[in-house]
């Protein structure tokens, strides 16, 4: 499994893969952060197809094109605001990672790219974030052997928090 999770420090928008997971909010119609960042790099085309998507409920994946990004599609999810944690937030985060992922398998994807979802304007904690990332991500991988997944961070501190707790799933299982 070692190898087929990769946590790296980059800009999400300069990744050469079938999908890059995009942050969204509910109305997937851009914003800031990554989400910002994805259509400034994908072009207007990309805003277009969204307006046709009538947006996305928390949890839930729904995916698109790449446009001008490196990326062939972009698969938006909507990460649950941090709300103190007795809110579902881990669970909604959860099902971010496992519904992103098996969109990205019905279409017979294999290299897929995330963000840190929900740690940024939805200050969801980022150690909490990791470990339910890692888990998710490499559950679903034991059943999807031609899948590869990269944690893409957006800081050193982040990439260490995701490495950590990538060492820690991996001791465990
Ligand atoms: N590449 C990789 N990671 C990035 C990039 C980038 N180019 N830019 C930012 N990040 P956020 P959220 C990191 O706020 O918390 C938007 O306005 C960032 O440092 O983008 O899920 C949406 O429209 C942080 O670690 O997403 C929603 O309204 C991580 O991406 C809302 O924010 C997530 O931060 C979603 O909030």
């Amino acid at each position: 499994m070692k190898t087929r999770i990769k946590v790296l420090c980059a800009d999400i928008t300069t990744l050469e893969v079938d999908a890059v997971v995009n942050a969204a909010n509910t109305r997937l119609l851009g914003g800031g952060g990554v989400d910002g960042a994805i259509h400034r790099a994908a072009g207007p085309e990309l805003l277009e197809e969204c307006r046709r998507l009538g947006g996305c409920p928390t949890g839930e994946a729904k995916i698109t094109g790449g446009y001008h990004l490196p990326a062939n599609h972009v698969i938006h999810t909507v990460g649950p605001v941090w709300k103190g944690g007795r809110s579902g937030e881990a669970d909604l985060l959860e099902c971010c990672y496992r519904r992103s992922l098996e969109v990205a398998a019905e279409r017979g994807l294999t290299s897929v790219a995330f963000p840190s979802i929900s740690t940024g304007a939805y200050r969801f904690p980022v150690e909490k974030a990791a470990g339910i990332a890692v888990r998710t991500i490499g559950d679903f991988l034991s059943d999807h052997p031609r899948m590869e997944v990269i944690l893409c961070c957006f800081s050193e501190s982040d990439r260490d928090v995701y490495r950590n707790a990538l060492e820690r799933w991996e001791k465990q299982e």
